[in-house]
């Protein structure tokens, strides 16, 4: 306890105040995150079984032994792998920064290391680190990069912690009660080569030489993302704590060991909160574009833009960021409709960014026809009503809204729209046809500041694992 206040206290001593470390990720609002790594390779498939749930688990899901599964990385060989490509994807979708998975759960690292052989580098016929030149084209694009690391989690590197899962869960694996009930005497291992250190060895010989190596071999590093922090001591998060310290511009999200590390952000996953869950924490929603993170070949769940989009402003209009994910093929490309949905996405942000970048939460509850998102100037307010479901009758009403309205135009066209002032709010008088089905948004300048209207019970956001 005493030990956890003291790196604690230094970590605030050294680094930047919060608000001036966060301005950037609260002004992106929107990310890309890329779970990337051998799972690539089986893609779901495992012996000729498809193995359920998220592709990224195939490992733990289909209790495949260590040695079995370290096969698959001489599979690994990306000669496609083109991050100037996936930058500018990223960019033109309108994201402003990327978070890669340097290791996941399976302990690969996608980056030379030095603490442990399982990597891109040592153990794949690619050999060759794969974060630098990523980190090089994010800088040339303006791009913040950030690095996912499982720093409990390692079902390769001897001495990580593994999630149990029962067997059967994975596929019908004739062998689950036998599997099941070695996993429940091993705190969830498969396989006797992932308990031969424990985790303190692990952290002090892995963990702590890796996110060394993260946060010195690829220039700035603008944020650590933590995952699932299960078997996590304090002891072991004071020692990947105090790294940061060296790095006060960094930020870190909420998953590095609960309750004492709640970093900078809370992360809620595969699912936007509610109003009733914000207390003006910062936050952000990490979510797939269709049911997995790491790539399947059978995943074909696939959202639509709309969708997508519609996520996009409700989050805004909640004060919080978009981290959308793509699980790139083992080849090193992006699924094509990985590919389509971010240019859809992008067509829609190039007109309608500023509605997103650098908003703040809504001062009005959620509409039923909509979101909103609001900018303070010095004297006045923007407010950014997107607009889902237009109206029939032409007549946007918009209750509690006393402000004087000083101008109002949509953004598609930049054409001016008529605002009656009534009893309840104002009225908003729009074309017959809606410039964009997607999402239209009004641009409203309005004089002076508009008070929140929101009153609701309060209840804990709900972040992942
Ligand atoms: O177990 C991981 C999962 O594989 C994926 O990385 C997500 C992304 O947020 N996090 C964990 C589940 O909460």
């Amino acid at each position: 306890m005493f030990v956890c206040v003291l790196s604690q206290l230094a970590f605030c001593q050294d680094s930047l105040p919060a608000s001036q470390r966060m301005q950037w990720w609260r002004e992106a609002r929107f990310g890309m995150f890329i779970h990337w790594g051998v799972y690539a390779v089986p893609a779901g498939e495992f012996r000729g079984q498809k193995i359920n749930n998220i592709g990224e688990w195939i490992m733990n899901r289909g209790k495949i032994p260590v040695a079995e599964y370290q096969q698959f990385a001489q599979q690994f060989n990306p000669v496609l792998y083109d991050p100037e490509a996936w930058v500018k994807a990223a960019k033109d979708a309108g994201m402003k920064y990327i978070v890669i998975t340097a290791k996941h759960h399976d302990g690969f690292a996608l980056f030379d290391s030095k603490a442990s052989k399982w990597n891109v580098v040592d153990a794949t016929p690619f050999k060759k680190d794969l974060l630098k030149p990523l980190a090089d084209a994010c800088r040339r694009n303006g791009i913040k990069l950030g690095f996912y690391y499982s720093q409990a989690q390692d079902w390769t590197n001897p001495g990580g912690t593994a999630i149990r899962r029962p067997a059967r869960e994975g596929w019908a694996n004739p062998d689950s009660s036998l599997i099941d009930a070695y996993t429940k005497e091993h705190e969830g291992h498969w396989d006797p080569a992932q308990t031969t250190r424990n985790l303190e060895q692990y952290i002090d010989d892995v963990a702590v030489p890796q996110v060394k190596e993260l946060l010195s071999n690829y220039g700035d590093v603008s944020l650590i993302w933590w995952d699932t922090p299960s078997g996590m001591t304090d002891a072991a998060a004071a020692k990947l704590d105090a790294l940061l310290k060296q790095h006060p511009q960094i930020i870190s999200n909420d998953r590095l060991k609960r309750p004492n590390y709640p970093g900078d952000y809370k992360t809620p996953e595969q699912r936007i909160p509610n109003l009733s869950e914000l207390d003006g924490k910062d936050w952000e929603t990490c979510m797939t574009m269709n049911e997995t993170w790491g790539y399947k070949s059978y995943a074909d769940n696939w959202k639509s833009t709309q969708t997508l989009v519609r996520n996009l402003v409700d989050i805004a209009s909640k004060g919080g960021n978009y981290l959308l994910n793509v699980g790139p093929k083992a080849d090193g490309t992006f699924p094509q409709q990985s590919i389509d949905l971010l240019k859809g996405m992008g067509v829609w942000m190039k007109t309608n960014g500023e509605a997103i970048y650098a908003s703040k939460a809504s001062p009005f509850g959620l509409f039923a026809w909509g979101r909103c998102t609001k900018k303070e100037t010095n004297k006045n307010t923007v407010l950014y009503f997107s607009v889902f479901d237009w109206p029939a009758d032409g007549k946007l009403t918009v209750p509690g809204l006393s402000n004087k309205v000083l101008n109002a135009r949509l953004l598609a066209n930049g054409a001016a729209v008529k605002a009656s002032k009534t009893t309840e709010g104002v009225v908003f008088s729009l074309p017959a046809t809606q410039p964009d089905a997607i999402a239209t948004v009004i641009r409203v300048e309005v004089k002076g500041t508009v008070a929140s209207q929101m009153v609701h019970t309060k209840e804990p956001m709900k972040s992942g694992l």
